[in-house]
């Protein structure tokens, strides 16, 4: 498909983001002149691109899928990375996104121009204008790797664990893998019965709990199929569970022991070394950095062919990896599971609003949105999992159809009333996210006494969403223009 040569809605990444939006637009009205542009060369984000060793959902499929597509077929409790991908490409086909999207497209620049109220977008594959920009580009799309020294003088093969070197085999390797979060729990279980050694890199132990997963019966789908009332009441009852430990979160409660007594009796039943369960027990309160799924990751660090160091890093040399106190670890292969950038996103360096300048200029390092998805000095645009709109508790897939749904009924009001361009007003910018660092303030994330990538250049959490999930939908559930400068079109042509 090629671009036009201009389009209203430009959805910019066809993930869960981008595509629940356009199904929504597209449900709303068939005719939408919406189009996804995506740099990949298939729809699915994050779980096209993740395809480590057992890389599978670490929130039940039943909460973390659209809540316009339930789906019976799901193999377990946590949906493995394979169904999660098909199932999106099923979404895609069923809802019609599929003819809107144009693949192997990468946004490369998009300029605001305010004389004209349209976006000049430049892309890969050719240039086009928008009335609307929506960059659902996801938080946790851009691989991060240390800039460690002596790294390319490395002999070896290294790769990240979101962009997996399936043409490199580990059979009786000696791999390093460095990095100790979500990832990592997943796919080192998965390497260390082939490799011939896997010694893993800790910075700072993580609170794990056992993940409740299990395989659903066949009764149970068919159940699901022939009564989808009962599927969307076990859904309802994951959120609420699910709603319950957020609140437990967000206010640092007392019932925060409870799972350090779950996390360190699951420690306790798979460690038998004291020294290792000693390295692996953190020291900052549970649920401070996200807490870990796993029934098979601290097993496996248990291993005699697994060998865990928490001395810090040192540097890489020809021949591996150097700790900080000194001891060269040499290894054939070095796996990052160093995780992503979300406070710095290639995108903002992309958006240029109307005083020319671009997000990440904005931003410096510290991002702020209203309502996590509009910012001032950039009309028209949209942010899909923006600043804030994070979770330690629940789906980001119910975040990100909240934030559809206010989009769509931004789109409308554009529509309806002749609007060329909405500006979300400073004031009102200004306001939301004092009350959003105010609210952060009593939470775990705060006063957990960790340090996380939640924070950024300027000690801002800019990344959680600081309560229950039902507050942000109720925030979102209709577009508030009240809080926005709007100009129409009339006034634009005069
Ligand atoms: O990355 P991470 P991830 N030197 O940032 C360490 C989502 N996700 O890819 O803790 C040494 O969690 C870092 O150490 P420290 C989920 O939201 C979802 O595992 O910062 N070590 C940490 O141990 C998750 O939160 C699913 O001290 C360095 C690790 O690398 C997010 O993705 C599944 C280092 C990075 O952990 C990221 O997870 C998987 C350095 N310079 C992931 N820099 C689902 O199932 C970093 N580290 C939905």
């Amino acid at each position: 498909m090629s671009l036009p040569q201009h389009v209203h809605t430009l959805v910019v990444g066809a993930g869960f983001a981008g595509m629940g939006l356009a199904a929504r637009i597209l449900r709303s009205g068939p005719e939408a002149d919406v189009l996804i542009i995506e740099r990949g060369h298939d729809v699915g984000g994050t779980w096209r691109d993740n395809t480590y060793p057992g890389c599978a959902c670490d929130v039940p499929t039943s909460l973390y899928s659209f809540s316009f597509a339930p789906s019976a077929d799901w193999s377990h409790t946590f949906a493995r990375q394979p169904e999660i991908y098909r199932y999106l490409k099923k979404v895609a086909a069923d809802t019609g996104i599929l003819s809107r999207v144009v693949t192997d497209c990468a946004l490369e620049q998009a300029d605001w121009d305010d004389a004209k109220a349209v976006w000049h977008v430049r892309t890969s594959r050719g240039s086009l204008t928008a009335d609307v920009v929506v960059a659902a580009t996801g938080a946790l799309s851009t691989p991060s790797i240390p800039d460690m020294p002596g790294l390319d003088t490395f002999g070896g093969t290294t790769f990240h664990s979101a962009t997996w070197n399936h043409d490199h085999d580990l059979t009786g390797e000696r791999v390093a893998v460095i990095g100790t979060g979500a990832s990592a729990v997943q796919f080192v279980p998965e390497i260390a019965p082939r490799a011939k050694h896997v010694t893993v890199f800790q910075r700072t132990p993580a609170w794990v709990i056992p993940r409740l997963d299990r395989v659903l019966s066949d009764p149970e789908k068919r159940l699901y199929r022939r009564m989808p009332l009962v599927q969307k009441a076990v859904r309802g009852s994951v959120y609420s569970f699910r709603e319950a430990l957020g609140g437990v979160l967000a206010h640092a409660t007392g019932l925060l022991p409870l799972f350090e007594m779950v996390a360190k009796a699951h420690l306790r039943r798979q460690v038998r070394d004291p020294e290792l369960r000693r390295k692996l027990t953190p020291d900052f309160t549970i649920g401070c950095k996200r807490m870990l799924l796993s029934n098979d990751w601290l097993r496996t660090l248990d291993r005699p062919d697994v060998t865990l160091v928490d001395a810090g890093l040192a540097g890489i040399t020809e021949d591996g990896v150097v700790d900080a106190v000194g001891n060269e670890h040499k290894v054939d292969t070095i796996i990052f599971a160093t995780g992503f950038t979300p406070t710095e996103p290639p995108v903002a360096h992309a958006l240029r609003g109307t005083d020319g300048h671009t997000l990440a200029e904005h931003w410096k390092g510290s991002p702020h949105a209203y309502k996590g998805t509009t910012v001032t000095g950039f009309p028209n645009l949209f942010l899909m999992y923006g600043p804030n709109t994070n979770l330690g508790h629940s789906s980001i897939v119910y975040m990100l159809e909240s934030q559809s749904a206010y989009i769509t009924d931004a789109l409308d009001a554009m529509r309806d009333n002749d609007i060329a361009a909405f500006e979300v007003t400073e004031e009102a910018q200004r306001r939301y996210n004092a009350r959003i660092q105010s609210g952060l303030q009593s939470t775990v994330w705060n006063k957990g006494g960790c340090s996380s990538w939640y924070y950024d250049a300027e000690g801002r959490n800019s990344v959680q969403w600081p309560t229950f999930t039902f507050r942000f939908r109720s925030q979102l559930q209709r577009f508030d223009r009240e809080n926005y400068v709007a100009r129409r079109k009339s006034e634009q042509e005069a």
